[in-house]
């Protein structure tokens, strides 16, 4: 079958063959029909010796959707033929956290040679891939796989840190959200979704980006500037901004995130961009001000966010690509210049 296999550090990743998986015990197969491409694909495929804490060779990809191909003989629930959607950060299985679906903060991560499908395991960018067990396959009925398999990350991703900050999310409270690509244009969808009454604010450097965030629902979209923290503030009645979302992470939004942050604001960092912001008494961040650091998310969570997509709730801005064309992909995901969620699929 064809692969996106990453060779080794500091080496492209190469479309090849390599056989097909056979799942024994609990493991299942599937058959490819979506897989998307995230930037911690990037920060993988461009990660020295030592960095990651599992390493090359493996097929990357950890956005999944697809139709069941066989399962181990210890399978029980799901059979050849269901379309799935694959929850991407596996864990032990075994701890306090995965036995609660919350493999995202497995307790044991640190021992395991692997995160996850395309994280030091097989991941999704081929024809099959296997799962180590079903409990991580979410069905997704009549969705369509290119709607789903970006669901399992950058809209599983966006749900969970919105979760994590839900109590501040009263009704008439000022949402920023900063970075409108994949996980930011789902993030919009789902504060209009889940808390109709929030004003959100969406701040991108691309006009395209910020386009996208009147289409999916920001009440004001502006472009990074010098200004922003008066606009967020201004638009805020002047005290700030209840909570904001960081989907880029970067030295000069966490500046402008803690400088338009509210007393007893919330903020929320998502993006990993690698910026530093200092934690000090006084220092830029308001008082009362809270940080949550919030990974992907948890497999209850994926049900929902499934859930959410299957009542028309939420849709992914889509850009798709052959599997054969992954190298474009990928280039154009570096590049800046995607429009929404780059997805491949299997040709
Ligand atoms: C995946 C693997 C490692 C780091 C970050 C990620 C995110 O894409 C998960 O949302
Ligand atoms: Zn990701
Ligand atoms: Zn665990």
């Amino acid at each position: 079958m064809r692969a996106l296999r990453l060779p080794d550090w500091g080496l492209p990743p190469v479309l090849t063959d390599v056989d097909r998986p056979t799942p024994r015990d609990g493991e299942v197969l599937l058959r490819v029909e979506a897989a998307g491409l995230c930037h911690s694909d990037l920060h993988v495929i461009d990660a020295s010796p030592g960095g990651m804490p599992f390493r090359p060779p493996f097929t990357l990809g950890h956005e999944i959707a697809g139709r069941v191909a066989a399962v181990g003989p210890a399978v029980a629930g799901i059979a050849p033929g269901d379309r799935v959607a694959v929850y991407g950060p596996w864990g032990c299985g075994e701890c306090r956290r995965c036995s609660a679906g919350r493999d995202n903060y497995c307790d044991r991560r640190s021992e395991l040679p692997w995160a996850g499908a395309g994280l030091g395991l097989d991941g999704g960018m081929a024809e099959y891939v296997l799962v180590p067990s079903a409990r991580h396959l979410e069905p997704i009925g009549e969705l369509d796989p290119v709607q789903a398999a970006p669901l399992t990350d950058a809209g599983l991703t966006p749900y969970h840190a919105i979760q994590k900050c839900r109590p501040a999310l009263l009704e008439g409270s000022t949402v920023a959200v900063i970075g409108v690509g994949g996980l930011g244009h789902l993030a919009i969808q789902i504060l209009r979704t889940l808390t109709p009454s929030l004003f959100v604010l969406a701040v991108d450097v691309r006009e395209e980006a910020l386009a996208l965030a009147d289409r999916c629902g920001a009440h004001l979209s502006t472009r990074m500037s010098a200004d922003t923290g008066r606009v967020l503030r201004d638009a805020s009645g002047g005290y700030g901004v209840d909570v904001v979302l960081d989907f880029a992470g970067t030295e000069s939004t966490l500046d402008l995130s803690a400088r338009s942050l509210r007393a007893d604001g919330e903020l929320v960092v998502v993006g990993s961009g690698g910026g530093r912001l200092s934690v000090r008494k006084p220092g830029p961040l308001p008082q009362g001000g809270r940080i949550s650091l919030p990974f992907w998310g948890t497999r209850p969570e994926l049900t929902e966010v499934i859930s959410l997509a299957r009542s028309g709730a939420l849709r992914v801005e889509v850009e798709r690509f052959p599997l054969s064309a992954a190298g474009e992909a990928l280039a154009r995901l570096r590049a800046g210049q995607l429009k929404g969620r780059a997805v491949l699929v299997p040709d």
